[in-house]
């Protein structure tokens, strides 16, 4: 049995007496010098992995004396033998601050970084070799993360829910701490430290002040001294209003000197409990949170205010461009391009701006923000969200990577051809100093921290995508698949077919052809295209597809909205002409008659039916084919995936019949052959 806990750190036993005697020899010999709490780290994961790669019939040798013997070394460069050193010189040079080298030279294989933690992930980079069965004697990795922040970020409230939570509850136990450390935070910590993750937010950026008081900072600490050898900062966010909140002042104006007075002291404070802390992450002037707009600020002085105030103290403020408003009557998704774009360059150099990766709100598929490429003079971030708000919650198995690709590879054309997103977002675009990505976690407290065994890939490729947002997904969900439930190829080949498939059969049963925003109220589980009302149209779905007896979607050409105007030139050409756009954000943006023909032959209406049938048979297709993945590995996560596979059939089946039956009594059409009736 295997509840899953242990995540893609199962390190599963050799499977063999031959693959054994293999590693056997290396793993017998390992030596490592440094006596850091981060080698203490090493140390104990080199245990952990050695005992259950060789089912505990081995004692691991792990020392800083086997100067001959050591087969690995795992060694600071400047610990290195001298002759060593020398000879890999060139290749050390290119070594930066978090990265590493694993190179097999002279019958050994070295480790070796310029920071402790650099030779940790190192340590897992060599590990995961293992895990994957390479051969050891063909190591020549040098790797250095192409994002600086890799954070994650919870939505977790002190009170233990979590705002979009689908996982359990949160697992920080703000009751328990900071007395009791759960060997959890240390699993979550070893686990994001093998992925290169670098920090964490604890908190919902629905922020309660009370994180930022005493209480609470001292809880905060304890898990920062968790942290700490792993290589992750804690974050907090920030309540804008926490001046008032928490001490009466007047106001939270962020010109105010005595409210940045405030701030400071703030800083002081907290910096004495946690002396690394990492920064605040702000989310103001957004569905109901206070912000600069209360006193007729912009997003720049607030954010100025805040990163002030840690500036002394190394801090950062990780500001959210999600600000929008039911009161302005623009086009919900242009407001955010609308208000920071004129603050291009007006942020402190320790600001950087979070953008979602789309301008609506994490649908299951958008068109990339147009901020991307559109703030040459403001360090910009990615927000990814890897819990599946919209995209059926934890019991749908959608590979997440696939749509973050789509969206990294994006071209912003912001310097002509090739301006990826992925490149603003590793600085070399527009030369920011300061970079990141952040991904809105998955985990609770559920014995495999996801929900869905699956989200696990998530929360891994997440981190791989932060460390080098050019990964390929093909080679992180094979990895993935290996070192969590068995090597054996015919399982990986078929699970991965599965998962690589898994993003466009979601998208086709709930928002095919660019529909977005038409899942139930409130809670976003389910179809809803009929909700309306309810006092904020941006939160409807009928504002967003505007279904007619004619037509269908909402217009952003220059006719419409114009949204598409915040996009280069060259995507309005293409995306403006309802004859080039692509399919897939045709509904995004134009209105379409029911009746007319598409390129592919059908009417809109008939693609439309299409595609959610489409959907649906991908999604019994993906249950057809994990059934006959019974008995290649445990029975447990295998029934557990099969469960949630029915779910997601049946689901599949309701939006389609759902979205059919209403957008029917539009378009007053006749199903096309081949799209099952509705029940
Ligand atoms: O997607 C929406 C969610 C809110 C969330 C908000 C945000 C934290 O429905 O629950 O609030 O986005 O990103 O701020």
């Amino acid at each position: 049995a295997n509840d899953g806990y242990k995540l893609w750190l199962q390190y599963l036993p050799f499977e063999n007496k031959a693959v054994a005697d293999y590693y056997r020899d290396y793993l017998e010999n390992i030596t490592l010098i440094g006596e850091s709490p981060t080698h203490g780290v090493i140390r104990k994961e080199l245990e952990i992995a050695i005992d259950s790669f060789l089912e505990g019939k081995t004692k691991s040798n792990i020392s800083s004396k086997n100067i001959n013997s050591g087969l690995i070394w795992i060694a600071g460069t400047v610990d290195l033998p001298q002759n060593i050193k020398a000879s890999l010189a060139e290749r050390i040079k290119e070594i930066k601050e978090e990265g590493y080298l694993i190179k097999y030279f002279q019958g050994k294989i070295f480790v070796t970084a310029n920071s402790d933690i650099g030779l940790l992930y190192g340590t897992f980079a060599l590990l995961k070799n293992i895990q994957t069965r390479k051969s050891l004697e063909d190591l020549d990795i040098l790797e250095n993360p192409k994002i600086q922040l890799r954070l994650l970020n919870h939505w977790d409230n002190l009170n233990r829910t979590v705002e979009r939570g689908y996982a359990g509850f949160s697992i920080w136990n703000w009751h328990r701490l900071p007395g009791h450390i759960d060997q959890q935070y240390i699993d979550y910590a070893r686990a994001n430290a093998s992925i290169g993750i670098n920090g964490t937010s604890v908190t919902n950026v629905n922020a309660n002040a009370l994180v930022l008081t005493p209480e609470y900072l001292e809880k905060a600490a304890a898990l920062a001294d968790v942290f700490r050898p792993y290589g992750i900062k804690i974050y907090l966010t920030a309540r804008f209003n926490a001046p008032m909140m928490l001490d009466s002042l007047p106001t939270a104006d962020p010109l105010d000197p005595l409210v940045q007075a405030w701030w400071m002291k703030k800083a002081k404070e907290i910096y004495s409990y946690i002396p690394d802390f990492g920064g605040f992450l702000v989310k103001a002037d957004s569905e109901g949170q206070p912000g600069p707009h209360n006193y007729g600020r912009t997003q720049a002085d607030g954010a100025n205010t805040l990163a002030d105030a840690v500036k002394p103290f190394g801090g950062i403020v990780m500001w959210r461009a999600f600000v929008y408003n039911e009161k302005t009557p623009t086009d919900r998704i242009k407001q955010a391009y609308d208000e920071f774009k004129p603050l291009d360059g007006k942020f402190r150099d320790n600001v950087i701006v979070q953008v979602k990766n789309g301008p609506l709100d994490f649908q299951p598929r958008e068109p990339f923000h147009p901020l991307f490429g559109a703030m040459p003079n403001t360090p910009l971030m990615m927000e990814f969200q890897i819990t599946k708000e919209y995209l059926g919650q934890e019991t749908h198995w959608v590979n997440l990577s696939t749509s973050w690709k789509e969206i990294l590879q994006s071209d912003t054309y912001a310097k002509g051809h090739g301006s990826t997103v992925s490149k603003v977002l590793d600085g070399s675009l527009h030369n920011y100093q300061l970079t990141g990505m952040a991904g809105v976690s998955n985990i609770g407290t559920d014995r495999n921290w996801t929900g869905h065994h699956t989200g696990q890939a998530d929360w891994y490729a997440f981190g791989k995508l932060a460390w080098n947002p050019e990964s390929n997904i093909d080679g992180i969900t094979e990895d993935w698949l290996k070192m969590t439930f068995t090597l054996d190829p015919s399982f990986v080949n078929a699970a991965k077919k599965i998962a690589l498939n898994s993003y466009e059969t979601l998208v086709n049963y709930m928002t095919p052809l660019g529909l977005h925003h038409i899942m139930a109220r409130s809670h976003h589980w389910g179809p809803g295209p009929w909700v309306t009302g309810g006092g904020r149209d941006d939160w409807t779905a009928t504002y967003y597809h505007k279904a007619s007896k004619d037509s269908i979607g909402f217009d952003r050409t220059e006719k419409g909205s114009n949204a598409i105007g915040q996009y280069a030139q060259e995507w309005n050409t293409v995306w403006g002409n309802p004859e080039t756009i692509p399919m897939e954000y045709l509904l995004w943006f134009h209105r379409i008659p029911w009746n007319k023909k598409l390129s592919t032959g059908n009417t809109l209406w008939d693609e439309m039916a299409l595609r959610y049938q489409k959907g649906v048979e991908g999604a019994r297709w993906m249950q057809k084919e994990w059934t006959k993945l019974e008995g290649k590995i445990d029975q447990e996560r295998f029934d557990h995936i099969s469960s949630f596979l029915n779910i997601q059939v049946k689901e599949a089946e309701w939006w389609r019949d759902a979205c059919l039956l209403y957008f029917g009594q539009f378009s007053k059409m006749a199903l096309p052959a081949g799209v099952e009736n509705p029940k």
